[in-house]
């Protein structure tokens, strides 16, 4: 394990390095204990560089075994080897030469699962973002480009497959049941793109035609056995291949595309070229074992991996500060693969709460960094909402404000200029000034500070003058480390409706740049005069989610109920009505707090029924509607102070006046979705069922909701309604003998699926009340738990600890207790997912008084436990600063 160095990284260090790496040539003799690594670097002096420079490589936790210079064997005195470094003090003076590396590792014994590691006995690796610097010595940094070939040696029983990046280059027996094959990839690429498979996996085979005509061979390698369940991940990724032809003209440039499913992985998926290796949860789907939410993540990772083929691998970073140019721009490329082939104002919604549920509360706390940080201490913690999610909404905005054509014509000039290149976020931004003569100094602050932006907006009408005037103020809060910032561009796409629903026209504007429905806003105050208006219009704001910022809005009720009714912008709509939700259980929260029964208006209640029942709306649509805004959603909309049980207690009572209010109307609405015909994933039969299974939650809610609850859990024919009737049961109806025995059903039926078992540790670890934690603590004990699977710790003590508030959050502290220590043991195997997890903590400061202490106490005490990781202890220092 990496222990901090407490070495600070900063993006204004930069400088090229002084060697360059034109190929690497590796031969991998591979053995569980004792894998021996020789690494041939054909190495190049940059120009002007001394010939006395000396070349420094990366390592970590590496044992050398020997090092050559042109064929000569070099003496200890001629280098200096630490298991983190290796540096040659006098290369030889020609320009250019070849240098040998033989290093040896141990894949079994890699809990970390970076570098080169085993899961049920396949070997793999990771290599981001620096993982490659566990297998040999490197510049093991993205601007250093280099040509690979690779030769996989193994013992044909234990390993009969053997990939790696590009495309295959021979292969045959070797003496004693050994095996080899060589890969070959043309394309130069970083260290951390590199990868290899090598284990007994079942394959899926199909190819694509590209666009030029030329056959790419596919293949989805799974656990033997598995084949059947990665047909969903193949038709994915033909679709997305398709997909990037005809959105972005970018044509796949192999000869084979490969993917590889392995049970023990850090995140979601990794994009190395040419050989995507996969978290099996991400791959692995049929209607028995996955949700509908299940096979959208699939589609939606499947595509974001292939698409970095272009954005990330083509086109890589120049170093980590950078990682938004890659992350950003596919996570856009793939939230748009989905809006095409689902419904597109179902997805905004979807993307909206993502990045509220998760990049709000980071911006808005002490990991508050800028899309582009300035610098890090482990950049394995930066794989952050704000570079993915809030990086995404960047691009978004760019396209806004040059508009689709000239969007496109920029990243067509993007991957011209700097195919093969790596590249920066100046880079990126020039494409977009050249192709559309327009200045983004001011729009770039959205990479370079920190902090979620506010607007706030007052309106008046003057019927007399015909005018109607928007008051618009921005602000940017403080973050850790800027707190003086300055005044953003902000797209703000709106709409004035009429009383008809219909867009009021006007006749000039002044006060800011108005363009296609766009409010540009670029000053600390505006005053938008629109003129010839003559009816008072309601207003509807940020459209479409045209920026990521939050608004105050003086809007009066009548408003907000008329938009969330009529406003033609479905994102706006969907907006309205949840805001109306939020300000009602934020007022029902003071109630509470107050000693006061909560109350709600039959018109927000009764508005919620219409909704449901509104046949022009799309099933999908109106299920993200009838989704109360979640515990945590609210707390951020509450800011400070936080008691969580009196905001459960709030989001309760909503729930149950909604479902008395509109018992009659959901109870044979749900009957009449019930699923007819053969089950598909398509969005539509999705929207379907996300509706039905709402309606079931308010449902169970009112007299025998525990028998509706265990009757759709018995007959359900799909996984995504036996979830959602066991999560029902198990939350709603928590102690009931109904709820006891789903539970027991379920792991009777899926014990042996660790996958489908995830679902049941998440379902337990989402139990609100006081006695989950000690529910939780005993899971850790199950057979199908472990602290060394990724996936078993997000489902269980993941889910736990930042999706339970009132568990989590038990006024004593026993939540906090438990998680502090399962961080630590996490840590002492997997100091990444660790790291990940600590970050539950993040919003410790928005607590009331006691829970804020007993948080802090937590906090302090993995701070002061013994050989903290570079991961962990960065994480819980930022915290706590
Ligand atoms: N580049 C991958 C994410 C990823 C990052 C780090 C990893 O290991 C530490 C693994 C994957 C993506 O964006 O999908
Ligand atoms: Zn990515």
């Amino acid at each position: 394990m990496r222990t901090d160095t407490g070495h600070v990284f900063r993006l204004e260090d930069y400088r090229p390095s002084d060697y360059l790496i034109l190929e690497t040539s590796l031969v991998f003799r591979l053995s569980p204990e004792a894998t021996r690594v020789t690494a041939t670097l054909t190495i190049e002096r940059r120009d002007g560089v001394a010939a006395s420079a000396p070349l420094v490589l990366d390592g970590d936790g590496l044992t050398l075994i020997r090092v050559a210079i042109d064929g000569s064997e070099l003496q200890s005195t001629d280098f200096l080897a630490t298991p983190d470094q290796l540096t040659i003090s006098q290369p030889p003076a020609a320009p250019r030469f070849q240098l040998l590396i033989e290093t040896e590792v141990a894949p079994a014994g890699n809990e970390t699962l970076m570098g080169l590691y085993r899961s049920n006995s396949v070997y793999c690796t990771q290599c981001e973002a620096e993982g490659f610097r566990r297998i040999t010595y490197f510049l093991d940094r993205p601007d250093i480009l280099s040509v690979y070939t690779v030769r996989i040696e193994a013992k044909l029983d234990e390993a009969p497959l053997l990939l790696s990046n590009g495309n295959p280059a021979g292969s045959g027996n070797l003496a004693d049941g050994w095996h080899y094959a060589v890969w070959h990839d043309p394309f130069p690429k970083p260290s951390y793109l590199f990868a290899l498979v090598a284990g007994a996996l079942g394959k899926v085979a199909d190819s694509f035609v590209t666009l030029s005509g030329r056959t790419v061979e596919l293949g989805i390698y799974v656990e033997p056995g598995k084949e059947r369940l990665a047909g969903y991940a193949m038709d994915a990724l033909k679709r997305s291949m398709t997909w990037d032809e005809e959105a972005f003209g970018r044509e796949y440039d192999l000869d084979v595309f490969n993917i590889v499913a392995v049970s023990d992985f850090n995140m979601g998926a990794m994009e190395n070229k040419g050989l995507n290796i996969f978290n099996d949860k991400y791959v692995l789907a049929n209607e028995e074992t996955a949700t509908d939410a299940d096979f959208a993540n699939i589609e939606a990772i499947i595509a974001h991996e292939y698409f970095h083929n272009w954005t990330g691998n083509r086109i890589t970073c120049r170093d980590w500060f950078q990682l938004c140019l890659k992350e950003g721009l596919t996570v856009f490329r793939d939230h748009e693969f989905s809006a095409d082939q689902r419904s597109r104002a179902v997805k905004r919604i979807a993307e909206v709460r993502t990045l509220r549920a998760h990049q709000f509360p980071e911006d808005q706390g002490p990991l508050a960094h800028p899309v582009r940080p300035r610098r890090y201490r482990e950049i394995n913690n930066f794989y952050t909402a704000t570079v993915y999610e809030k990086g995404s909404e960047v691009v978004r905005m760019i396209r806004t404000i040059l508009g689709d054509d000239a969007f496109r014509a920029g990243m067509d000039l993007y991957f011209d200029r700097h195919d093969g290149e790596a590249a920066a976020i100046e880079d990126f931004l020039k494409v977009f000034e050249d192709v559309s003569g327009r200045d983004l100094s001011q729009f770039a602050l959205w990479y370079h500070q920190a902090g979620t932006p506010n607007l706030t907006v007052s309106s008046t009408h003057n019927p007399a003058a015909r005018e109607f005037t928007l008051e618009i103020e921005q602000s940017v809060p403080p973050t850790p480390s800027e707190s003086r910032k300055r005044l953003m561009h902000i797209p703000l796409a709106f709409g004035l409706v009429g009383a008809d629903g219909r867009p009021v026209a006007y006749e000039g504007v002044e006060g800011a740049t108005v363009e296609d429905g766009v409010i540009h806003i670029r000053k600390r105050r505006q005053v938008v005069r629109f003129s010839g208006v003559a009816e008072r219009p309601a207003v509807s704001l940020n459209r479409g989610f045209s920026a990521p910022i939050t608004l105050s809005v003086e809007q009066k009720a009548d408003d907000q109920f008329f938009l969330a009714g009529h406003d033609s912008d479905s994102f706006s709509r969907w907006q309205a009505f949840n805001t109306l939700l939020t300000d009602a259980l934020i007022a029902a929260f003071r109630q509470i707090l107050g000693g006061r029964e909560p109350a709600y208006t039959a018109r927000l209640t009764e508005l919620a029924g219409k909704i449901a029942g509104d046949e022009t709306l799309e099933p999908a649509y109106r299920a993200l509607a009838l989704a109360l805004p979640g515990e945590a959603d609210i707390a951020r909309d509450i800011g400070k102070g936080i008691n969580p049980d009196a905001i459960f207690t709030a989001r309760e009572a909503l729930a149950l006046a909604i479902a008395k209010v509109n018992g009659q109307a959901f109870s044979s609405l749900y009957d009449r979705l019930a699923d007819k015909g053969p089950f598909s994933p398509d969005a539509a039969s999705a929207g379907r069922r996300s509706l039905r299974n709402i309606l079931l939650d308010y449902l169970t809610l009112l007299p025998e909701g525990t028998e509706l609850a265990a009757r759709h859990f018995r007959s359900a024919t799909n996984m995504t309604d036996r979830a959602a009737a066991l999560t029902v049961l198990a939350h709603r109806h928590r102690g009931s003998p109904e709820a006891a025995r789903a539970l027991a059903d379920f792991e009777t039926k899926y014990g042996g699926d660790a996958l489908v078992m995830d679902k049941w540790f998440q379902i337990q670890a989402g139990v609100p009340g006081p006695q989950t934690v000690e529910t939780v603590r005993a899971l850790t004990k199950h057979a199908g738990f472990s602290m060394a699977n990724p996936n078993r710790v997000r489902s269980l003590v993941g889910t736990f600890s930042s999706a339970n508030q009132t568990g989590f959050h038990r006024p004593d502290g026993e939540g906090y207790r438990f998680f502090a220590e399962t961080v630590l043991a996490v840590e002492k195997r997997n100091p990444q997912v660790a790291a990940r997890l600590a970050t539950a903590l993040r919003s410790w400061r928005s607590l009331e008084p006691v829970r804020q202490a007993k948080a802090r106490e937590a906090l302090l005490k993995i701070a002061s436990a013994e050989n903290l990781s570079a991961d962990l202890r960065d994480i819980v220092e930022r915290t706590l600063a």
